[in-house]
């Protein structure tokens, strides 16, 4: 390859845009969700992108291994690995350190996980440029598409109106904490995007009343695949005694019990699969599912801090060979995310059930065109070359301006919803 194509400048743009008070197991979103764009130069002017976590770590960690990319070949993504592994690999953590990143919602705050998350930052905006490079698709450097669109569910949020600090005018999507002001919502993702599967993000309110949300949405939407996750903020017994109440009515339970110990147990007790995007999260966390004779039989992967598009695919393989279905996580993300999330999704050709995504809930775009559309709950794989999407610039600094201007450094939703209960403890499992 030429050299005029060696990389020659990298670019970390961090980015905050507008999140609205969603509830969860840690607590509840900040106003602004934070976000990185990488750019990576070459010395001819072609530009790769990607878009990654934002918190104030993540933008340390991808500056220190930025010089790691100096005059490499955008081809060369394994020697790119043995660099940024040799420059960002963290200390070892001390056992409380890994507890409190067990629990943690926000797995772009795992410490433990920063090679694969820098590594999944470089790789994506490298295969932007390989495709601008060959004039080919992302999803055909990775082999090709397995399908033409990929499926996403309704991600449901319990949820406040309006944040306590107010910085802009409310979300149009109100109040939800009853079965029914959840069935309106979901009657409004469906039918402004088209899903045609539904997840609730449960871990908030009473399991009983999380439980009767399932209820109701199982009447107002017959046949729609439904799956709860209360992210780990349910004792055994509670997990087992809402099974009892959802009985018939799940496609999967996700993350209800903490540890892989704790989804065992339930597993032992329940024939619906169990999904996880919290206690398989990577490669070590695999084998031990799969020493333990596989209590979770789902993984919901993410890219973005399982290694990149390519170690994804490995993923792919080895739950196909243990029999296991594979989908995808998501976190508050914009559209470059969901770009590559849907070349990643359409390579694989194992992709069991509609993947999740954040991206309803936004409404502020960093790509040229705004914000991506959706056809029955499907989104087509671009065809252009790399991602097939640029960066709309004037977007960017707008997002940036943001970032200076909100205050938020690292995702807190213990510290935010403590602004609105001073005794919210966050301590889990909560029931
Ligand atoms: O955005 O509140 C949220 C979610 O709870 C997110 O942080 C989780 O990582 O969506 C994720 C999940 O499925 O656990
Ligand atoms: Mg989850």
């Amino acid at each position: 390859m030429s050299t005029s194509h060696a990389i020659r400048h990298v670019r970390i743009t961090p980015i905050a845009f507008r999140d609205p008070p969603l509830l969860n197991a840690a607590g509840i979103h900040e106003p602004w969700a934070l976000r990185s764009i990488i750019e990576i130069e070459t010395a001819s002017g072609l530009v790769g992108i990607n878009e990654s976590y934002g918190d104030l770590p993540m933008l340390q960690a991808l500056a220190k291994a930025a010089p790691a990319l100096q005059g490499l070949s955008p081809w060369a993504l394994n020697e790119m690995e043995t660099r940024v592994a040799a420059l960002v690999t963290p200390p070892a953590q001390t056992p409380s350190e890994f507890l409190t990143q067990q629990v943690s919602l926000a797995p772009g705050t795992h410490v433990s996980k920063t090679v694969a998350k820098v590594v999944s930052a470089f790789e994506v905006a490298m295969m932007d440029l390989q495709g601008q490079l060959a004039n080919a698709s992302v999803v055909d450097l990775l082999g090709g598409a397995a399908r033409d669109r990929v499926p996403y569910s309704a991600y449901l949020f319990y949820k406040y109106a309006e944040h306590i600090e107010k910085p802009y005018a409310p979300d149009p999507w109100g109040e939800a904490l009853t079965p029914a002001q959840l069935v309106a919502q979901a009657q409004r993702m469906i039918e402004q995007y088209g899903f045609q599967s539904i997840k609730l993000k449960a871990g908030a309110l009473l399991p009983g009343e999380e439980a009767a949300g399932i209820l109701a949405l199982a009447q107002a939407f017959p046949g729609t695949p439904l799956r709860i996750d209360p992210n780990a903020n349910w004792s055994v017994t509670t997990s087992l005694k809402i099974l009892q109440q959802l009985r018939g009515v799940l496609e999967y339970y996700e993350d209800p019990a903490p540890g892989l110990d704790g989804m065992a147990a339930v597993a032992r007790e329940c024939e619906v699969p169990l999904a996880t995007n919290m206690v398989v999260t990577d490669f070590a966390e695999f084998r031990r599912n799969a020493d333990m004779g596989c209590p979770v039989r789902i993984v919901l992967s993410d890219h973005h801090y399982w290694g990149g598009l390519r170690a994804t695919q490995r993923l792919s393989t080895l739950c196909r060979t243990f029999g296991l279905g594979l989908s995808m996580h998501s976190n508050s993300h914009l559209g470059i995310s969901l770009v590559a999330m849907t070349h990643l999704c359409a390579s694989v050709p194992l992709l069991t059930y509609a993947c999740d995504t954040h991206y309803p809930w936004q409404d502020e775009e960093v790509i040229q065109g705004g914000r991506l559309k959706f056809e029955n709950g499907s989104l087509r794989v671009p065809t252009g070359p790399g991602l097939g999407v640029t960066l709309d610039r004037t977007a960017l600094a707008r997002l940036h301006d943001n970032y200076l201007r909100c205050g938020i450094r690292n995702r807190n939703d213990l510290a935010q919803m403590q602004k609105y209960d001073p005794a919210f403890t966050g301590i889990q499992p909560r029931y």
